[in-house]
């Protein structure tokens, strides 16, 4: 890969956008590089979280702008359904996804975070859509996963006036779970860090259950979230878990 790369430590898989010269912008290249890693993620089962950063100052300051400046209506299409899909599969990893955003998320950079669990920014991270001012939509998912996550006033807000919020903006509107003073990889390694500690198949399971209930109503989620409830009491590490608390011990959980 030229413009990724993944660090593997245990079960958490740190993968760094690389391509600080265009401040790590999403051209066709990074996308396909992107769109094969996620299929070796996806069938990595020693991965249990995976985090996203960027190298430099940004985290990804969008679509590369000079590739996407020579499109037709055709090939814009195709590019965004090309984003789309990607994108879509970072958000079904069964693995937790943490952007640990480190600086300029604009754009599909703002999206790629959208599309993981969770969001962590720097201080010094700059966040936005801003398409408009460039004569486009947001294309990878941002008018979509945006106002759900942030609200329809606040998301068209940021949407159609395209400014640049930082850190501190971004938690208060829910855009990013913390600001972190310190080093924001490393916070988000922290948490990656308590996630792994727990047991594998529920923290999976209960990806599952928010994400396949999130858009229904809560007598339907409920049938989903009964059926995973109950595969956990199927599993080695449901006896662990609760016989470690019975006995006063630490649990050792294996994932299975
Ligand atoms: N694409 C290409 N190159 C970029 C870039 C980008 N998004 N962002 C920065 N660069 C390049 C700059 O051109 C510059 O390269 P050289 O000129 O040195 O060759 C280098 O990175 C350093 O950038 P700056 O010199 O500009 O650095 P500054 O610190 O002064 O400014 C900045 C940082 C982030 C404020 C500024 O670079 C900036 O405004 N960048 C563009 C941010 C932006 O507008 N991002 C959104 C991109 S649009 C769709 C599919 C996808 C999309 C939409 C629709 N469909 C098909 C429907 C997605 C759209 C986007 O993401």
């Amino acid at each position: 890969m030229n413009h990724l790369r993944i660090e593997k430590r245990g079960a958490v898989g740190i993968v760094t956008f690389s391509r600080p010269e265009a401040l790590n912008a999403l051209n066709l290249e990074t996308l396909k590089e992107l769109d094969a890693l996620l299929d070796e993620i996806a069938t990595d089962s020693t991965l249990g979280i995976v985090i996203f950063t960027g190298e430099g100052k940004a985290f990804i300051a969008g679509a590369d702008i000079k590739e996407m400046s020579v499109l037709n209506a055709e090939e814009g299409r195709a590019f965004g359904v090309l984003g789309q899909r990607i994108f879509y599969k970072l958000e079904r990893l069964d693995q937790v996804t943490i952007a640990a955003v480190n600086g300029f998320a604009l754009g599909g950079g703002c999206e790629l975070a959208l599309a993981c669990d969770l969001r962590y920014a720097g201080a010094k991270a700059k966040m936005g859509q801003p398409e408009v001012t460039l004569g486009i939509t947001p294309g990878f998912s941002g008018s979509q996963r945006l106002p759900k996550l942030i609200g329809l006033a606040r998301a068209k807000e940021l949407i159609f006036t395209g400014k640049m919020i930082g850190a501190v903006e971004a938690e208060q509107m829910g855009l990013v779970n913390k600001v972190v003073d310190g080093d924001v990889l490393e916070y988000a390694i922290e948490v990656a860090s308590t996630i792994e500690r727990n047991a594998p198949l529920a923290v999976k399971y209960s990806k599952k259950a928010i994400d396949s209930g999130y858009g229904q109503t809560v007598n339907e989620g409920n049938v989903l979230e009964a059926g995973f409830f109950g595969l956990c009491f199927a599993s080695e590490d449901q006896k662990e878990g609760m016989s470690a608390f019975i006995n006063k011990q630490k649990p050792n959980f294996k994932g299975i």
